[in-house]
């Protein structure tokens, strides 16, 4: 194979945020800017001379051309095989699964999960290692730092690849693997849950299902594993192609985005179960008929019921969540005496735990939910473990819920996103939060006594790593709290998350509207943030 060496000018911005470099697809098309970035990965690994990559998608525009590049470099640089997603697509947890199940070196998967995609519109790419999981920030910082003196990347003059037909080939010392995307996780999910009830469930019309692909890369696995293999009709797997614009839509689970799908939960002839997933397919909605699950909430339900799922009948070691998600799993942890871990936002702080047994179950409010089954998050299993709960328990998403809420109380919850703040007026919101930090406790708001304001901070309890500035925290003695931070994902100025809740013990309580029952903690953080005051937007882009 004939290697070049090719002259490139480093680029000042490749530093990856939550999850990966996500940048506009037409920063990706400067020239040398994937190439760099590839380069600037593997100058960082070591020893993976012979060894396995695994590569693929979720299908957005650039995505065949990023892949085709990635192989020649890939090449170039010693890897011993690719193995691909026929057509280049992979769902996340999928290539996490085929990390872990061919015992790869690591992956790269190229997304930018929930943001848009098209021309004009947001590409990523993100390197997992050897146990399936997101690279943690040791990794991501060494990325960023060779990317900045980068001056030649490594390539090689090979013909691109038929991303399209299933099989292997062999060019000179690489061998290419076209793989199906779906076999593997469709054969992992039937480990895990009890399909045959699955199936009599739906066949009987116990269960009724619609399931929103959304345009994105989950349509073909809902088609194979809902449809075909759990005999759900063709019709209830709606947008189910994936499309290179997503359809011109915003590939995010929620209300607001999942707009047909919503439509159809909330009216009169709704299925029994509705849910949805992302551009990359790692996050789950949740619903049921007239009713909608938020993150939080599910992953403290799918924690309390997890020995009812055929693969955790032993039981869940412990569970973790990132610091905005509700405190909804704490309760369910302390109850079943098991340890509740709580990270940073973003699924590379999981990984650790779970390599070390410490935790089964894990999730965000940010709609996503996973179990050490695979290293991310997991939207269609959280969806066939809602679906085996609701058919062991022969009770309705609003009962399950419900009842769990009599049991736990319920830790009533609403994140609010101000997007594309310009950056001057976003810096001026954090240093201005950062200010009273030191001033609130013990300061009264009304019936809120603050009890600690801080910025969060973690230390990994496996490796002993700090992750500093991790979003600001303000709680109170009555256990509510308000949580403030800037996203990691986002591709146009800053995107300020705040985050609210409040605990209801008291049942009759327990059906309030959110935005209502969180009123006063509403209005209490826009006085501590002034984002309204500071941009002059009136609400929040997205509430959920
Ligand atoms: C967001 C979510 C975070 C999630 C991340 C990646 O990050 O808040 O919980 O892990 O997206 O999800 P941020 O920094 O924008 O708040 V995905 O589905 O984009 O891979
Ligand atoms: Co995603």
């Amino acid at each position: 194979m004939q290697i070049e060496i090719i002259a490139t000018q480093p680029y000042n911005d490749q530093n990856p945020g939550t999850s990966g470099l996500r940048k506009k697809v037409k920063v990706f098309q400067q020239p040398g800017y994937l190439e760099n970035f590839v380069q600037a990965i593997f100058d960082s690994l070591e020893d993976f001379t012979g060894k396995t990559l695994v590569l693929g998608g979720d299908g957005r525009y650039f995505n065949r051309v990023a892949i085709q590049t990635i192989i020649k470099i890939a090449a170039a640089n010693g890897f011993g095989e690719l193995i691909i997603g026929q057509g280049g697509l992979l769902s996340t947890p999928a290539a996490s699964n085929l990390i872990r199940k061919y015992e790869a070196f690591g992956g790269l998967i190229l997304s930018a999960s929930h943001n848009p995609g098209g021309p004009d519109e947001d590409f990523g790419i993100k390197y997992n290692v050897g146990n399936g999981g997101p690279a943690p920030e040791k990794y991501s910082d060494a990325f960023f730092q060779r990317s900045l003196v980068i001056d030649s990347y490594k390539t090689t003059n090979i013909q691109d690849v038929d991303l399209d037909s299933i099989g292997s080939q062999q060019i000179e010392e690489l061998k290419i693997t076209i793989i199906d995307p779906v076999a593997d996780y469709a054969e992992l999910m039937q480990s895990i849950f009890d399909f045959n009830l699955l199936k009599q469930s739906i066949s009987s019309g116990y269960i009724t299902l619609l399931f929103d692909a959304m345009s994105a890369i989950t349509g073909p696995y809902a088609k194979r594993i809902l449809v075909d293999i759990l005999g759900a009709s063709p019709e209830s797997v709606i947008n189910a192609e994936p499309l290179e614009d997503f359809g011109g839509h915003h590939p995010d689970p929620n209300l607001a985005h999942a707009h047909e799908l919503a439509e159809r939960m909330f009216s009169a002839d709704a299925p029994t179960f509705g849910a949805a997933s992302d551009g990359d397919g790692d996050r789950n909605m949740i619903t049921g008929s007239n009713i909608f699950v938020t993150p939080s909430d599910s992953l403290a339900i799918m924690a309390a019921n997890a020995h009812l799922i055929p693969a955790y009948t032993k039981g869940i070691s412990g569970v973790a969540r990132s610091m905005p998600t509700s405190q909804a799993v704490d309760r369910v942890a302390a109850m079943y005496n098991i340890p509740c871990y709580e990270t940073p936002t973003g699924w590379k702080f999981f990984g650790n735990l779970l390599d070390a047994g410490k935790i089964t179950i894990c999730g965000e409010e940010s709609f996503g939910t996973g179990s050490d089954h695979v290293r991310e998050k997991d939207g269609l299993w959280a969806i066939l473990f809602w679906l085996n709960l609701i058919a062991i328990k022969r009770q309705s998403v609003t009962d399950i819920v419900h009842e769990h809420w009599q049991k736990f109380g319920r830790d009533i919850y609403c994140r609010h996103d101000y997007e594309a703040i310009e950056s001057p007026i976003a810096n001026s919101i954090v240093e201005h939060l950062r200010e009273q930090l030191i001033l609130l406790p013990g300061q009264s708001f009304g019936e809120n006594v603050v009890s600690y304001a801080d910025e969060f901070s973690y230390e990994d309890p496996i490796d002993g790593s700090i992750s500093k500035n991790q979003g600001m925290r303000v709680g109170f003695e009555n256990g509510s709290r308000i949580v403030f931070r800037l996203s990691g994902t986002g591709t146009v100025g800053a995107t300020l998350r705040i985050y609210i809740e409040r605990f209801e013990a008291d049942v009759t309580k327990h059906d309030q509207d959110a935005q209502e029952a969180l009123s006063e903690l509403i209005i209490l953080a826009e006085q501590l943030c002034e984002v309204k005051k500071r941009t002059g937007r009136t609400e929040p882009n997205v509430t959920t």
